[in-house]
């Protein structure tokens, strides 16, 4: 597209933030120290091929250990903001009582990261629940909200004065449909009914925490959520029957999150289409209003895009990737409905993951959430999560020339935001996924993420092409022209 011209050089504005994410049980390790307990995702990887070569959380990047020469990295880079998460089983271990050690750990990080000039935005859960509620139910159990908020609240009174942007949830479709429905993230239950009832009481969390959140915030503090996108687009958009099914998978990814956050109500055909699901029998009295309270900014997690088609197209060859069988568990699709939806396939580059590559989805999300979402509600977005996984080859200093793909792909991620903003989106930042590589949940330590490479035997980081040209970019707040 012209629009993506990689050989015009490009301007952001001086307040843009370029900085990077993580989120702690990808990075942290030391799993059980200092007074950390179990999280589903300890539980779920000592289940017999729930992760790919049984692969765990335990060491990970050691970034417990680690901290400060990691943050010192960040500094080298010249990134302006780093995104982590808190992990609630190392602060509230058994959601009992408050770990001070745990909770002294992010004050330590908050400090390091201050002190070099990098702004924290913290984000309350990324994914971690402590296992001891997942044994009353989990997301599933309605009191698990209540929990959360309780936790959030803590972490915010005792950080606040040090940080200014809070997140409440990275990507609760993730949390409810990929866990509870699809069986390939943590608790890896196959039920639609716990994938709705979770889905309902995310969002319950987000608005009883934000709303506690807010009683004690001040006028500085930015308060939102991060959400996953996924920009279907249907095979033939002629035939009504692939049109239902990016219909299906729109409300079922993004509607089902935007529309009670933002409008307070769950769009109809969402409700009719998870009614079998049982969606609407979680709903009680004011929940809706608590969900809708107002936040400052809204986080934009976007990967691909994808195609579908009705039920009876032929499994998209990437199809074994996701739901691949030789990692044991039964999957089922995390799609509730699923069997009104198929992939189909068309043909463009894709990552290590079987993603397809296609910025241009993401300058069309950012321009559809301005003009319906947070435009109307008249609030920023910032892009929390970008990036992709390539199977990176080291050379003997352990250096990823990986300017071909990865670079190519954040360069035209950033020039697909930069032509949203060009139409009016009101983007204020970009973090990219991610700043070391780590366990990327069920694929393990297989799949790479990182701008820096991490050496799993020395735990060594080793900045990747990529990462050299970011920081150029950071401290320009320029893309250059590519050949
Ligand atoms: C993010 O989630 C996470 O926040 C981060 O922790 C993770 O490491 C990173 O991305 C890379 O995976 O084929 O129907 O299952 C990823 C969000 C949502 C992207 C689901 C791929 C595939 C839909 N993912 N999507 S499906």
């Amino acid at each position: 597209a012209a629009g993506l011209d990689s050989t015009r050089t490009l301007e952001f504005p001086p307040g843009f933030r370029f900085g990077s994410a993580t989120a702690a049980f990808q990075i942290e390790g030391a799993a059980h120290e200092e007074g950390r307990e179990d999280s589903i995702w300890d539980a779920f990887c000592r289940v017999p091929g729930a992760v790919f070569e049984g692969h765990d959380g335990s060491v990970a990047a050691d970034h417990y250990h680690r901290m400060p020469q990691d943050v010192a990295l960040m500094a080298e880079l010249g990134l302006d903001t780093y995104r982590f998460s808190t992990s609630w089983a190392r602060i509230k271990p058994g959601d009992r009582t408050l770990n001070p050690k745990g909770l002294d750990f992010y004050s330590r990080l908050v400090d390091e990261l201050l002190g070099r000039g990098i702004a924290p935005w913290l984000t309350l859960y990324h994914w971690d629940l402590p296992q001891a509620l997942q044994e009353r139910g989990g997301w599933a159990n309605r009191d698990t909200a209540y929990r959360f908020a309780d936790y959030a609240l803590e972490v915010f009174e005792h950080l606040k004065d040090r940080v200014t942007d809070w997140t409440t949830l990275n990507e609760p479709w993730c949390s409810s449909f990929l866990s509870y429905a699809g069986g390939e993230h943590a608790p890896g239950h196959t039920n639609p009914e716990e994938a709705v009832a979770a889905a309902h009481h995310l969002l319950l969390g987000h608005g009883l925490a934000s709303g506690a959140m807010r009683e004690v915030a001040d006028k500085e503090h930015r308060l939102g959520i991060t959400l996953n996108f996924t920009v279907a687009d249907p095979a033939n958009p002629a035939n009504a029957v692939d049109v239902d099914a990016a219909r299906r998978i729109d409300g079922a990814f993004n509607r089902i999150f935007l529309d009670p956050i933002f409008r307070g109500q769950y769009p109809t055909d969402v409700l009719e289409d998870m009614a079998e699901a049982g969606l609407e029998r979680h709903i009680r009295g004011n929940d809706l209003e608590v969900i809708a309270a107002p936040i400052d900014v809204l986080g934009v997690n976007y990967y691909n895009g994808e195609l579908v088609a009705g039920p009876t197209t032929p499994p998209a060859p990437d199809e074994s990737l996701v739901f691949a069988s030789d990692r044991g568990l039964p999957r089922r699709s995390p799609i509730v409905g699923s069997e009104r939806v198929g992939r189909a396939w068309r043909d463009l580059p894709r990552t290590a993951m079987g993603w397809e590559v296609q910025p241009g989805g993401l300058e069309r999300l950012l321009l559809r959430l301005e003009e319906h979402y947070t435009g109307p509600a008249g609030i920023p977005m910032v892009i929390t999560e970008n990036g992709a996984a390539y199977d990176d080859v080291a050379d003997e200093a352990g250096f990823v020339d990986d300017s071909g793909d990865r670079l190519s792909f954040i360069d035209a991620h950033l020039r697909a935001t930069h032509r949203a903003m060009e139409q009016g989106a009101d983007v204020r930042g970009y973090l990219v996924w991610s700043l070391m590589d780590n366990f990327e949940w069920s694929f393990g330590y297989d799949k790479r993420f990182g701008i820096v490479r991490v050496d799993y035997d020395t735990q060594a980081r080793i900045p990747k092409a990529s990462a050299k040209w970011y920081a150029q970019v950071a401290a320009s707040h320029r893309l250059p022209a590519r050949r």
